[in-house]
Order: structure tokens, then sequence, then C-alpha cells
């Protein structure tokens, strides 16, 4: 007879499976319900993203498409699987733990061996260094991605979605890319997207600031640098390439040390690069040092489409594949979206190390509304003054959360996923400006789209810890809050749309910029004049607010765009966007002139060199075309889905 409890302990071990390749997730997803296949024609022009999009929003399967239809009309001989890791359980049953905090506490266990604990207990240490040997990849003739090699090299054949209509062309959007060190040789995999120029050019998005540009860097002109880029897999090898590894660690270990097995490499057809052998496809080729073409527009993460920009080409050499292959991949904008999932894993997962190196962090949180890089909210030790400062400044620091815009610290047994429990200490412990530092000039994510330069911005920490029994400003008194009454007087001013109260020293009011940036469009060029205006008017509202008697204790002064809907059920949420992704600190912060209070100005901008800070082209918002999403709105009902 089988119990509840035998029940628990095959889904158990089901779940912790090592995973040989995608075939054998994918074949477990079809058994535990959690796959559709769709067997008519699918677009992959903008059909099939949508589709995934819809599905991931109502924490649905995930999907294989087997007859996407290509650009050209043909129906492609490969499927397509999207929404592979579309909720937090499947994520989890994709990287094969229960919790992705799990994965932290084992790379803690590698990196600190507790020697005496060894010499007492030596199968503890066994059971590390089998870890630690599941780490090496294992070199292998043939792999199964190399069962069968195209014929003449075709990257048009392959299904590869175009997911939002303004959208460059097709993107691959879930590659792993292999480069290596020139001089050390040391393989990297990373996750940078692939545009498709044609045939045989795919543009190559990796940022400044990842590994693999490091590497283009060391080249050297007058060498071919050798690229690969490989589709599926086992998820965790995936999982391995969008990790944020120390520059020591490589993501062959790594996958290796996730999957619980050596992770098999082969060497390429076309060039001396080694790729995981059980992956799907390999796409071989090289770049040539100093080419570069524009890349873009591409909706992506932050919900922007994001700015055209000049990157590398990659020339096609060869295309490989496994007998079976299906080609993955996801669709990105506004959170929430599949890689909200992946992010969430991967804070989850990392935050044991980053606890190990930076012993004050109690917690930490990277809202997926915020797009990540946006806002991490930190719980932080507090023993001695400002030490929250200090752990806030360490982490800005540390890896990439060195793209990180704002930080938010607060003290070391808050709730860091707890949004009213953040209010609160914004409400409560933040004094304006003492507890406010700027940071000027500093690193910027390249998706930035609000910061006033490329890769360049000002970061924010918000001290909202309480101050420890010996701080200089420990006998401050206690901060007042504003009446209920300040929303329908703000409501009242001349071009605010709606008001609203947060908390008692916050109000968020909505407005709408004449000539501003429409969600549906991006807007290019400067204009001095609306911008001029838009600048005039924000400062109107604001001192007009300021002015009002019942402001007398307001200290943050939110303003947006009325495409927020205030009065909408999850409308905390979609401001936390707004607000985060829409900003730049040091042009969009305003400080009255006692600098107790501060209006943070979260409009889209008008493009314009003229004001206190340039603002560049600002990016339209990543929707749906109508008429895709009607039809697909539709067949959905119909399916029940
Ligand atoms: C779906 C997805 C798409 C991504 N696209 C890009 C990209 O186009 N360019 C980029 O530089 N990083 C991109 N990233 C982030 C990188 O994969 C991530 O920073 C990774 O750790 C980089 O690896 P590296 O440190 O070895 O360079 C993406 C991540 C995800 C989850
Ligand atoms: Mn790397």
């Amino acid at each position: 007879m089988i119990t509840n409890e035998h029940i628990q302990l095959i889904s158990v071990s089901n779940s912790l499976m090592a995973w040989r390749d995608l075939r054998e997730y994918l074949l477990n997803l079809r058994d535990s319900n959690e796959l559709i296949r769709i067997s008519h024609p699918v677009d992959c022009y903008l059909e099939a993203g949508c589709i995934a999009d819809k599905l991931v929003k109502k924490g649905g399967p995930a999907i294989i498409f087997d007859q996407p239809r290509l650009a050209n009309g043909e129906i492609s001989k490969y499927p397509l699987a999207m929404n592979l890791f579309g909720t937090r359980e499947r994520t989890n049953k994709a990287l094969g733990v229960e919790n992705p905090k799990e994965i932290g506490e084992t790379m803690v266990g590698l990196m600190k061996p507790d020697i005496g604990g060894i010499l007492k207990k030596p199968w503890t240490g066994l059971e590390l260094a089998m870890q630690g040997m599941s780490m090496a990849p294992k070199k292998v003739r043939k792999g199964a991605c190399q069962a069968v090699v195209m014929k003449d090299p075709d990257m048009t054949k392959l299904p590869i979605p175009t997911t939002w209509p303004m959208d460059g062309g097709p993107f691959i959007t879930l590659p792993l890319v292999v480069t290596k060190d020139p001089k050390t040789g040391q393989h990297n995999m990373g996750m940078y997207r692939g545009q498709i120029f044609g045939k045989k050019e795919i543009g190559l998005h990796w940022q400044a600031h990842k590994h693999a540009a490091d590497h283009a860097d060391d080249v050297g002109k007058e060498n071919r640098m050798p690229v690969a880029i490989c589709l599926g897999g086992p998820p965790p090898v995936m999982f391995s390439a969008i990790s944020p590894l120390p520059d020591n660690l490589s993501e062959y270990e790594f996958a290796g040390l996730l999957n619980k097995r050596r992770l098999r490499i082969t060497k390429c057809l076309t060039n001396d690069l080694w790729v995981p052998a059980e992956v799907d496809f390999v796409i071989e080729g090289y770049t040539i040092p100093g080419e570069t073409r524009t890349e873009g527009p591409f909706g992506d993460h932050f919900g922007y489409y994001c700015l055209e920009e000049e990157y590398p080409v990659m020339h096609v050499t060869a295309i490989t594949h496994r007998k079976d292959p299906t080609v993955p991949m996801t669709i990105v904008g506004v959170p929430p979206m599949e890689d909200g999932y992946l992010g969430e894993a991967i804070g989850d997962a990392f935050r044991p190390v980053l606890q190990f190196q930076h012993r004050d962090v109690k917690d930490l949180f990277l809202p997926l509304e915020t797009g990540f890089h946006n806002l991490a909210i930190v719980a932080s030790k507090q023993r001695y003054p400002r030490q929250a400062r200090k752990t806030a400044l360490g982490l800005m620091g540390a890896g990439q959360m060195m793209f990180l815009k704002s930080i938010i610290a607060v003290n070391e047994d808050h709730n860091v996923k707890d949004l009213e429990a953040l209010l609160k200490a914004l409400d409560y412990n933040v004094r304006i400006p003492e507890d406010l530092i700027i940071l000027d000039g500093m690193v910027a994510d390249s998706l930035a789209h609000a910061s006033p330069w490329q890769n360049v911005h000002s970061k924010l920490i918000i001290d909202a810890t309480t101050l420890t029994d010996n701080d200089p400003r420990s006998n401050e008194p206690k901060m007042m809050g504003c009446p209920d009454s300040l929303s329908i007087s703000a409501s009242g001013i001349e071009g605010v749309t709606k008001a609203k109260m947060m908390a008692s020293s916050m109000l968020v009011v909505t407005t709408n910029i004449d000539g501003g940036p429409r969600p549906e469009e991006s807007m290019e060029e400067v204009n001095e004049e609306t911008a001029a205006a838009q600048r005039e008017k924000i400062a109107r509202i604001r001192d007009e607010i300021w002015a009002l008697e019942s402001a007398k204790n307001l200290r943050w002064l939110f303003i947006t765009d009325d495409d927020a809907d205030l009065d909408d059920e999850h409308w905390r949420r979609r401001l936390l966007w707004q607000l985060f992704c829409r900003f730049e600190v040091s042009r969009d912060f305003h400080f009255d002139e006692q600098r107790k209070r501060v209006a943070w100005d979260a409009t889209a901008p008008i493009p314009s060199n003229e004001g206190p800070l340039p603002v560049r082209r600002w990016p339209a918002v990543t929707l749906h075309d109508p008429e895709v999403e009607e039809k697909v709105d539709a067949w959905m009902e119909r399916e029940g889905l």
C-alpha cells in the first residue's frame, strides 16, 4: 500500500533529481502535468511570446510549440519550448532543490571546510570532497549535441521568437554564450542575448561589465575570437550561465556542483572551445575584434525597450544539434515575468555566499518589480553607529550588486519581503536629508535607461534603521506625520490627477505631462521646450504641495505619471516599478530649501540637454500587439487555459 509518506518521499526524490539533459526535465514536467504541447502552427513572430507571457502571469504550465512558424511562413523542424521556469516550484525543480538557499549553503561549505570537524568525523569531509569532485568538468570525445551537423548553417531555420512589436528582430533569449580567457584558457558561459541579423550573423549583447566583454578586450586586434552559443541542456547548466559567479569560479564547475554530476564537455568542430556536451544546440563561430553592429531595440527586463547600441557580431561557422533537440526561449518585459523567478532563485541561492563575505548582512531582498538592479532591501546588523551604512557600501561593490541604483538599509529583525514594514521604516526612521546618502557618478547597468549617461549614474542609500543608543543623533526628537486630509488638499492642486497617502509622511501624486513620453512609443529627439515645461510643472506641483499647511510634516513626495492607477488592486507593486525604473537620483530628487523633505520625480522625462543633467532618449514600454493579444486571449479562453 502506498501511504502519504511514500508519496512525499517519491516527490522529494523527484524534485531533487540531477538532470541528464533538457529532455529528461521536459518528460518530468509532462508526467507531473506541468507541460502542454501545442500541435497547430504558432508564429515565432509575437504570438509564441505573447502566449508564454500570459501563461506566466497565470502561474500556468510550461509549453512546447511543436509547429513554430518561421518568418518566411515555413514550419521549423525544431520544437520551441517556453515558460520552463515560470513558477517558483518549477524553478526549484529545475535546480533540483527544495529551496535555492541549499545551493549557497553548499558553496559556503566548500569555501570553509571545517578542518577540526573533518578530523573528528571524516565522513562529513568525504561528502564535501565528493561535491568538490563533481565540480571538475569531464572531457568527452563526442557530445550528444553534435549528433547532427547542419549542412548549410542557417540561424533563420531555428524557431527564435520576436517577443515585442518594436524589437529589432528575433532574439535568442536563453543563450549560453561560451568564450575563453585568451591568456588562461579558462572558459566562461554567460547568458547574453543574441540578435539574429541573418543566416550566419548574430549580435552579441555582452555588456561592458561581463566576463565575455573582458575576454574580448584581451583578444588582440589581429586575432579572431572564438565564440559558441549553446541552447538548451540540463536546466542547471542554464542557471549556471546567469549566476553571478566570482571571477575565479567557472560556470562549468558550478554547473557540476548544481547538477550533482560532473559536467561533460566536448570540443567544438570549427573552433577550439569546449562546450557542454548535453545541450540541444551548439552554434559555433567567431567575432572579429573591433567589428560592431547596431543591436536592438529589444523589450527588456526593466519593462522598456533597450536603447540601440553598438555590439559585436558573431559569424557562424557551424550549427550542430542533438537527435531530438528542443529550443528553449523566454520573454522578458514589464515585471513580473519568467525571469523574475530566475532572479529570485539567484537571490536565494547566493544570499548565503554574500553573508559569508559580508557578515553584517542579515537578510537581503531584490524585489522583482524593480527589475532587481534598481532596489535592494538589506537587513543589517547595527551594533555600533552607522554599521548598516557600512554594510550597504560594501554591497554596492560586491560583484553584480555593482549595478544597484538604490539600497534601503533596515534593522536586522526587519522582514525584508514585507512592503508594509518597509513603508513603516521609511516613515518612522528616515530623517531627511541626514539618512539619504547619494553617491554621484557610479557604475550603472547598461539597461538603466534613466541614467544620464550610458553605464554611469548616481546611487542612493536610504538608512532606514533605528539609531543605536550611542549614535550622536540618538537624542533627536521623534518625527511627526501628516493628517490624511493632505491627500484631499493635494488632489485639488492644478495638474494633479490623483493623490494618495502611502504612510503618514509619504504622499504620492500622479500627473499628466504635456508632450511627455507615452508608453506606446519611444521618444528619440530632445525637445527643450516641452522638457522645460515638464520641469516647471513638476516644480510647481511640488512647491504648492509643500506649501500646504497639512504638508508641514511631509517628508516624501512621489510624483509620477497617471498611467499608474492608484485605485488598482495591485497599485503598490506597480508603483514600485514606476518609481524605481523612471528616476535618476541626482536629477530627479529635489530637496526643499531647508533640505528637510524630498520630492521624488518619477514622471517619464522628456529628452533634454538643458536641464541640470541630461535625459537621453526615452524608450517605449513593452506592450503586446493588440491584435495578437486579442487572438491569444480568445484562443486561451477556448482551450480553458
Ligand atoms: C533571460 C536573461 C537574459 C540576459 N541577457 C543579458 C544580456 O543580453 N547581456 C548581458 O550582459 N547580461 C544579460 N543577462 C545577465 C547575465 O546573464 C548575468 O549577468 C551573468 O551572470 C553574466 O555572466 P558573466 O559574469 O560570466 O559575464 C541576462 C540574464 C537573463 C536571466
Ligand atoms: Mn562568468
